[in-house]
């Protein structure tokens, strides 16, 4: 049984190395709802403080050095940029405008946040958001009020540490933990 599984686990890393190591296209930028994909696909978003490192993680996973644009500068990414894995594509990635740039004109974050909050609260096929935490900062209040969100929206949810190699030891503490017993079931990649 436990062989079945290991099997089976393997197939879909191996699955999934191959739809990313393949076709990824950006598809389009929304600033309004209205403009995205009718809901024929799943989509996982990338959500997280400004600068967090969203965009590189998206070109990190698709082997891409710049498919989402990444910035040191905070606020890089204005809109909804979403992405098309496979060919023909069977999911879609969606990078986020960050939330907590202290910068931003009041209006402007106010429409990042409407945009994003209700993205997130609607979107019928958004099978997962991974939540980005710069490692070397831990949690702060507007990340807690993400999880409050996506939990009042049965949203479900992924936490990824990012920065961890600005950590004073390269992070190396971080990972020889255990990891968690409990881990996110595979994700679908196909619509149903
Ligand atoms: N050292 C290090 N730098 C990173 C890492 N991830 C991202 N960066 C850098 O952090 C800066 C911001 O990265 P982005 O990917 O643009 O961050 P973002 O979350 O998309 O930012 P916004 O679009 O402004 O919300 C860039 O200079 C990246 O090169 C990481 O894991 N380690
Ligand atoms: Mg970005």
């Amino acid at each position: 049984m436990q062989d079945d599984e290991a099997t089976a686990e393997a197939t879909r890393i191996e699955d999934g190395r191959r739809l990313f190591a393949g076709p990824v296209e950006f598809l389009l930028s929304v600033a309004e709802l209205h403009q995205l994909p009718a809901a024929d696909l799943p989509e996982v978003a990338f959500a997280g403080r400004s600068n967090v490192g969203k965009s590189s993680l998206i070109n990190a996973l698709t082997g891409r050095k710049a498919l989402a644009r990444a910035s040191v500068t905070p606020g890089r990414t204005q809109q909804l940029n979403l992405f098309a894995v496979g060919q023909p594509p069977c999911l879609r990635l969606v990078d986020m405008p960050g939330y907590g740039f202290a910068e931003a004109p009041k209006a402007v974050a106010a429409a990042w946040r409407k945009l994003v909050n209700t993205y997130l609260a609607g979107r019928t096929n958004l099978k997962r958001v991974m939540v980005l935490i710069d490692a070397r900062h831990g949690l702060k209040p507007n990340d807690i009020e993400m999880f409050d969100q996506l939990e009042r929206a049965a949203v479900n949810y992924q936490i990824v540490l990012t920065k961890a190699d600005k950590l004073p030891d390269g992070g190396s503490a971080m990972r020889t933990r255990s990891p968690p017993r409990r881990r996110a079931g595979p994700l679908p990649t196909r619509s149903s």
